[in-house]
């Protein structure tokens, strides 16, 4: 058999072996790999079957060891993986110690970043374009941004300030129609018009041509047909609109010619100032499941490679996740409450609110990339009578910080903010981790933040959480609910107000939210070693249950923190103030969370067992504290040993 032309690139040098032709074979190539991998591997499978000729294109013209390329957000840099180095690798995409699913500028020289989030790829493309300027550096910068991230805030703040400083710079815009679902907004309705008017230019001579030969009677004619040309030369002028914001507008083009690609790249390689490159795309190319339904196979799970069938998860089937539970109870709270409203940045199907937007329309709203004005339109609509619910994922809310603080909490407004993917999300990583929502909420003052032990808890908090008046975080994981069945007839949930589960002599767990289960697993060990420990459901980060805490670190000699967030700043924390107001002694407490390190990609479960976060985590951790105490307490010491932690 034949070597495959992709088994030749072990550099992007490596190309220039090939001819047009070749090239195109290698596409076809990249793509069955691709397909292949992310079947088994979950993984951005539509986007990055879209951009299979366009990198190729763009490692055939630019010497990215010299110039930079940065992607943005970088969930399609797989073929850019495949090009630079990580071929022989590739099979271990987003698995524990394999190749992340994002840039990763520890993986290759190649990403000049380690990234994830939409909107950051001009403006960091852009700051290194000065530099080489006043480095006296000569080389080019390239900036992939697709056409739903190209509207995010920090991208349009960026395109502000490049047409302004006009330093040399590409804006690779990749246009393929789709965020994950549809792009929304007046951006993307532009770009449409540029995509379904082909003869612009011919008109555009055509109509020159007649103005010029008009006769001019006067002043008014003459300001009269300035008007028309200027009109007509925004509905006929591709890319107008970047035209006006100082940028050499080129476009649009086919992105799976490569020849044309090659070609456009080579001419505007050496153009000074910012230049706009509009490639059309499709998501999904290549693979007929994935080309019909990009949406569905923008990150889907394990498929059939032959018809593209996703898999159910093989756990357990009849398991449903947080998100469908708050997709659910908010479609049926907000079916007694007109005045319910939910947000989106973006997230239609991963926040579960597509559905709210199917039986609610005109109280639903997709913002696009762009959480910093998901949360200020929140505050226009709270403060017109509304009740607005934003479903935004605990990491991409970081964006919107300021927001929160500003136009929410000093506001006193009474929104509702459900944080999905909280804890550890798994393959994704170290950017998609929703491991420091407590430490960037819990200082602003009024703002109430909860994490419910289950499903049924998730509904009762939503219904609570609805009637306050006042800001609140409702935290919950990307995970299946713990309990088998949800009780639809959940109990009221007082704020401020946590839970005992189990009482016990020895020793005392604290859990939040997702750490809950675990904890009570832990127990039930803990328990066949004749440890009897009380467990406690907190319910609160803000405000504590503070009679409760105190009673229980009153009562027991070890008492143990549980969350799945950062320590620095998280729950633990949050308890330790407390204590220490309260002139209560700490010694005998520990927190259990995420380490301060920034943790890496691998399946939720192995992540958590890694960090120690699992029952069997939790009961080590519990023991190596047991250890320390007196030798008289220590009950078969030697069995007790606790395992080293992992990480
Ligand atoms: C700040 C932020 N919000 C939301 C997301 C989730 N997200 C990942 S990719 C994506 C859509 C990107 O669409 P586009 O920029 O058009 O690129 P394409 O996938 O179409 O190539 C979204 C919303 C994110 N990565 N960062």
């Amino acid at each position: 058999m034949s070597q495959k032309l992709l088994e030749k690139i072990n550099t992007p040098k490596d190309l220039q072996q090939f001819n047009i032709e070749d090239l195109t074979v290698l596409s076809q190539e990249i793509r069955e790999l691709i397909v292949g991998v992310v079947s088994r591997n979950p993984g951005h499978l539509a986007s990055n079957l879209g951009i299979v000729e366009l990198t190729i294109a763009l490692h055939y013209t630019f010497d990215f060891n010299k110039d930079k390329l940065i992607w943005d957000v970088g969930h399609q840099t797989y073929v850019h993986k495949l090009l630079t180095g990580r071929r022989k690798a590739f099979p271990t995409l987003r698995q524990y110690k394999g190749l992340s699913g994002f840039p990763d500028k520890d993986e290759s020289e190649y990403d000049p970043f380690t990234c994830g989030h939409s909107g950051h790829a001009i403006s960091a493309a852009l700051g290194m374009s000065c530099a080489d300027k006043i480095n006296g550096v000569d080389r080019r910068i390239v900036a992939v941004v697709g056409d739903a991230a190209i509207g995010a805030g920090m991208s349009l703040e960026a395109l502000n300030h490049a047409g302004h400083l006009k330093r040399n710079l590409v804006v690779l815009l990749n246009d393929n129609e789709m965020a994950i679902s549809n792009t929304v907004g007046a951006i993307a309705k532009h770009l449409n018009k540029i995509r379904t008017t082909p003869l612009y230019t011919d008109f555009k001579k055509e109509v020159h041509h007649v103005l010029q030969s008009l006769p001019l009677v006067g002043k008014r004619m003459e300001h009269t047909l300035e008007h028309i040309t200027e009109v007509l030369k925004r509905e006929i002028t591709p890319g107008q609109i970047f035209v006006d914001l100082g940028f050499n507008y080129f476009g649009p083009i086919d992105g799976h010619n490569i020849r044309e690609l090659i070609d456009i790249l080579h001419n505007i390689k050496n153009i000074d100032g910012p230049i706009l490159l509009h490639v059309i795309t499709e998501k999904g190319r290549g693979f007929e499941p994935a080309l019909k339904n990009p949406a569905r196979y923008h990150s889907a799970g394990t498929f059939q490679m032959r018809n593209g069938k996703v898999m159910e998860t093989p756990k357990d089937p009849k398991k449903i996740s947080y998100t469908k539970v708050f997709s659910e109870t908010l479609i049926e709270l907000a079916a007694s409450n007109k005045d319910i409203v939910a947000i989106t940045a973006a997230m239609p199907e991963g926040t579960g609110l597509d559905a709210f937007g199917k039986k609610f329309p005109d109280r639903y709203f997709d913002v696009g990339i762009c959480e910093q004005h998901a949360v200020g339109l929140a505050n226009g609509l709270v403060s017109s009578g509304l009740k607005p619910v934003a479903a935004i994922y605990s990491t991409f809310l970081q964006r919107a910080y300021d927001q929160v603080f500003h136009d929410v909490c000093l506001q006193k407004n009474g929104i509702l903010f459900a944080l999905d993917r909280s804890g550890i999300v798994g393959n994704d990583g170290p950017t998609h981790n929703g491991v420091f929502d407590i430490a960037y909420l819990r200082h602003l003052p009024g703002i109430t933040l909860m994490a419910p032990k289950d499903g049924t808890e998730l509904k009762a908090m939503l219904k609570m959480g609805v009637q306050l008046n006042s800001p609140v975080a409702i935290r919950y994981p990307r995970a299946n609910i713990p309990e088998d069945n949800l009780d639809r007839n959940c109990k009221h949930i007082e704020i401020g107000k946590g839970e005992i589960l189990r009482k016990g002599q020895e020793g005392a767990i604290i859990a939040y939210g997702a750490m809950v289960y675990p904890s009570m697993e832990c127990a039930d060990m803990l328990a066949e070693k004749g440890i009897d420990v009380t467990v406690v459901n907190a319910r609160f980060a803000k405000p504590l249950d503070e009679k409760l805490i105190i009673e229980v670190v009153r009562k027991h000699q070890i008492v143990l923190t549980v969350e799945d967030h950062s320590e620095v700043g998280g729950f633990g924390s949050a308890i330790i103030e407390l204590l220490i107001d309260k002139g209560i002694n700490i010694q005998n407490i520990r927190k259990m969370g995420i380490p301060d390190k920034f943790i890496e990609h691998g399946s939720r479960d192995v992540i958590l067992k890694i960090l120690n976060l699992d029952a069997e985590g939790i009961y080590r951790k519990f023991i190596s504290i047991w250890n320390t105490l007196e030798p008289v307490r220590i009950k078969n010491k030697e069995e007790l040993e606790p395992t080293p932690n992992l990480i």
